[in-house]
């Protein structure tokens, strides 16, 4: 395969005072998301969530082979049948599937095997990795660092779709296979995350958590 064309990098540099606000805005407008839990049932227009995953696909990947498809589903019957598959895996997960010491992890978050919000929310977003693609001449064509890849462009879509002003839950029900089959989706792909998107309901709340102090998270070595 040859090297592809190299095109002049589009780089605007900014003067170092509006890198440092640019840079505490960004660090505010993300701290102050949460994950919700109580969706309304308000409509949210398709563009804005076609731009938000178009950000997402823009994200570096391995050997830039963008190895994901989302699949956008408003469809409430689709919706439904998604909260139906998901309840019963979570239904074995909280009565026997999880460790004690698991369940202690979740237990101040207050999780459990409803989820309502499945079916409430206007929008979920099936995320799928892609194990491998398609090759010239129709060969399975090996993919690079698909998990890495896939969590970097759903960093992206969740910041996409808050700084868009939509609430946003990391719903992961496991295992999720019964997603390739409502989505339609073919054997090389895995289902990663279900993100459901969509305005809070009204009243909403959420854990009284602390992030940890930048001490506890950074290590310099200046
Ligand atoms: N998938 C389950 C359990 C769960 C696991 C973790 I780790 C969480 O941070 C939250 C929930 C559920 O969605 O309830």
């Amino acid at each position: 395969m040859t090297r592809i064309g190299h095109v002049p990098l589009a780089f605007a540099e900014l003067a170092p005072a509006e890198m440092a606000a640019r840079a505490r805005e960004f660090r505010a407008l993300m701290t102050a998301r949460r994950t919700v839990r109580d969706f309304s049932g308000r409509q949210v227009p398709r563009e804005l969530l076609e731009d938000c995953v178009m950000t997402a696909a823009g994200a570096p990947s391995g050997a830039n082979q963008q190895p994901w498809t989302f699949v956008l589903i408003s469809d409430p019957a689709t919706k439904r049948r998604i909260r139906l598959a998901a309840e019963e895996e979570e239904r074995a997960f909280y009565g026997d599937r999880a460790s004690a010491e698991w369940l202690e992890a979740l237990a101040p978050l207050g999780t459990d095997a409803d989820k309502p919000f499945l079916d409430e929310a206007p929008w979920l977003i099936a995320i799928f990795a892609q194990r491998w693609g398609e090759g010239p001449g129709g060969r399975r064509l090996k993919h690079y660092y698909v998990p890495e890849s896939v969590g970097i462009a759903t960093g992206f879509l969740i910041a996409a779709l808050h700084n868009a002003g939509l609430a946003t839950l990391t719903h992961t029900p496991a295992p999720m296979g019964f997603l390739n089959e409502i989505c339609g989706r073919p054997e090389n792909e895995k289902a990663t995350i279900l993100l459901v998107a969509g305005y809070p309901a009204e009243g909403a709340t959420v854990p009284d958590i602390r992030r940890k102090e930048p001490g506890a998270v950074i290590a310099w070595r200046t």
